[in-house]
């Protein structure tokens, strides 16, 4: 009790401090991507080529559809705003395995928009992009490797959710603005 008043408190807590700090940092940021690299770290060791080639891709694919149904909590990456050229403001979209859209705020101004969605995942499922409420304003869905686009026009000004339909529980969204 008589070591813990002020003045020889302060010398014997200076050395304590900086353990907990680095012990903390460490076991922070490699918890987090461990799940995630083990799934797809073991994709290529099956050696077959040919048709067990393919049970084997089939069945990895359902395989990490399941395991990756987990509701993806992570930010919603980048924004964007579009400018008008040749008539149109062109948005391009990036997705892949992980359910985001990136950028996922989207800012356009009145007029002509294409959303060019491109599916760079390795595997998993498709992906597609549907403005909420404007059925008719989506890419269909667009496989691992490939590029799809739809044009409109903006809808009023105002801010709008775009979702890809099939993981809209995954929580792949994003937010359309379309500035007056
Ligand atoms: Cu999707």
């Amino acid at each position: 009790m008589t070591g813990r008043t002020i003045a020889p408190g302060t010398v014997h807590q200076v050395p304590a401090r900086p353990t907990p700090a680095p012990a903390a940092a460490v076991f922070a940021p490699q918890r987090r991507p461990a799940p995630v690299r083990s799934a797809p770290a073991r994709l290529p060791l099956g050696r077959a080529v040919g048709i067990t080639g393919a049970a084997v891709a089939v069945a990895v694919a359902l395989t990490g559809c399941q395991t990756q149904s987990a509701i993806n909590r992570g930010p919603h990456p980048g924004t964007v705003t579009a400018s008008l050229v040749n008539g149109v403001q062109d948005v391009v979209l990036t997705t892949d395995q992980r359910y985001r859209f990136t950028p996922s705020t989207v800012t356009v101004h009145p007029g002509k928009v294409r959303i060019t969605l491109k599916h760079v995942g390795t595997g998993g499922a498709p992906h597609d992009w549907q403005l909420q409420g404007f059925p008719a304003d989506s890419v269909p869905l667009t496989q691992a490797g490939q590029t799809r686009s739809i044009e409109f026009i903006a809808p009023a000004p105002g801010t709008y959710k775009f979702v890809c339909s099939i993981h809209v529980t995954q929580g792949q969204t994003g937010t359309l603005v379309v500035l007056p």
